[in-house]
C-alpha cells in the first residue's frame, strides 16, 4: 500500500509517497503560498495530490498541517495569522470529494510525535512531549500512546506560551509568546540582525562550531529562550522525554548539548534525574510519517 502525505507549514509544503511501513519512497516541497490565505494552500495541496495520483495508485492522504486540528471531522479549528482565513477549511471532506481517496488530517507537531513514536527517537515510550522548532513553535503531548487532544483539539500549543508579557506582536494576536523568541524562524532573525541577510542557519551554526566568537553567542542566546519553554513544560508535566523537532534537529548533540545545560541550570534536580532530551530522529520526515500513522490507523 501507499500513501500520498502533506506536510503543510507556515513557510513550506513538504510532500512525499511512503508506504505502509512508514518508507518514504519519494518527497519534494514547495513554498507555502500562505499570504494568499488558507484556501489556496489547500488548492495548492489538492493540485499537488492530483498530480502525484497520475503517477501513483494511492490509497490515501496523509495530512500533517499547522493550525489546530479536529482530527476527527479532519477541520482546522483555528489558525494562527501565520496561515491567514485557514481557520474552519474542512481539509478533509475537501481533499475526499476532489481526490475520492480517504483523508486523514492532523496537526503538524502531534503528526511529528506520531512519527518519532512510530519509526524514531520516541519508540517504546508511551509517554513525552514533543516540541518542533520551526516558523512557529508547535507540541504535542502524547499520552499512553496517543494525543492528547483537549477539550476543542487544541492541546499542546506550546509556542503561545508568554515568555515576556509586553514582548514581541505574535501572530496569535497575543504578545511575547515562546515562538517569537525560540522558533528556528527567530534564531534566522537573530542571525540576520548580527551578520546581515544571506546567510542560512546552517552556515551560522558552522560559523559557530568554527569560530564561536560572535556566532555561538546568538546561538547562546536562542537556546536560553528556548530551555526557558522548556523549564515550564517540564515542572507541568514531569516527563521522561522531550523529543525537539524542526530543520534544527539536524544539528543534533551540539544543540543538545547546550540545550540540556541550559534546562538543567533551571530545573529542581527530582526532574533532573528522569528528563530525557532527545533530537527528533527523522527531521520532517516525521511529520509525513506520524500522519501516515494516523491514517493507517482510520482505515483499518
Ligand atoms: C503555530 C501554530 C501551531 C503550529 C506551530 C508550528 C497555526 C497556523 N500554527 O504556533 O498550530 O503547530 O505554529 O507550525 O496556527 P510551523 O509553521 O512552525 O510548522
Ligand atoms: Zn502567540
Amino acid at each position: 500500500m501507499i500513501f500520498g502525505a502533506f506536510d503543510i507549514g507556515g513557510t513550506s509544503i513538504k510532500y512525499g509517497i511512503l508506504d505502509e511501513q512508514g518508507k518514504l519512497v519519494y518527497q519534494s516541497q514547495t513554498a507555502t503560498s500562505a499570504s494568499e490565505g488558507g484556501k489556496r494552500v489547500l488548492a495548492q495541496v489538492k493540485e499537488i495530490a492530483q498530480s502525484l495520483q497520475v503517477d501513483y495508485a494511492l490509497e490515501g492522504i496523509a495530512v500533517s498541517t499547522a493550525g489546530q486540528v479536529n482530527n476527527l471531522e479532519g477541520t482546522i479549528v483555528h489558525a494562527t495569522e501565520s496561515i491567514p482565513g485557514y481557520t474552519g477549511v474542512n481539509v478533509k471532506k475537501e481533499l475526499e470529494e476532489a481526490l475520492q481517496l480517504p483523508v486523514a488530517v492532523e496537526n503538524d507537531v502531534n503528526s511529528a510525535a506520531l512519527g518519532e513514536y512510530w519509526r524514531g527517537a520516541a519508540q517504546g515510550i508511551r509517554h513525552f512531549l514533543c516540541m518542533t522548532l520551526g516558523t512557529g513553535i508547535g507540541g504535542a503531548i502524547v499520552m499512553d500512546g496517543k494525543v492528547y487532544t483537549g477539550a476543542s483539539f487544541s492541546a499542546g500549543e506550546f509556542g503561545h506560551m508568554t515568555l515576556y508579557p509586553d514582548g514581541k506582536d505574535c501572530p496569535c494576536g497575543d504578545k511575547g509568546c515562546y515562538e517569537m523568541y525560540a522558533s528556528s524562524q527567530s534564531l534566522e532573525r537573530r542571525a540576520k540582525e548580527y551578520f546581515g541577510g544571506g546567510g542560512s542557519l546552517r552556515d551560522l551554526f558552522v560559523k559557530a562550531k568554527n569560530e564561536k566568537g560572535t556566532a555561538e553567542y546568538v546561538i547562546d542566546q536562542w537556546i536560553s529562550g528556548v530551555a526557558l519553554g522548556i523549564k515550564t513544560l517540564v515542572h507541568i508535566f514531569n516527563p521522561p522525554l522531550i523529543v525537539i523537532g524542526g530543520g534544527v534537529s539536524e544539528q543534533g548533540d551540539y544543540l543538545l548539548k547546550k540545550l540540556r545545560k541550559s534546562v538543567n541550570a533551571q530545573i529542581m534536580p527530582s526532574f533532573q534525574r528522569t528528563l530525557q532530551l532527545k533530537m527528533a530522529q527523522n527531521g520532517n520526515d516525521a511529520n509525513l510519517q506520524g500522519a501516515v500513522y494516523q491514517l493507517i490507523t482510520a482505515i483499518r
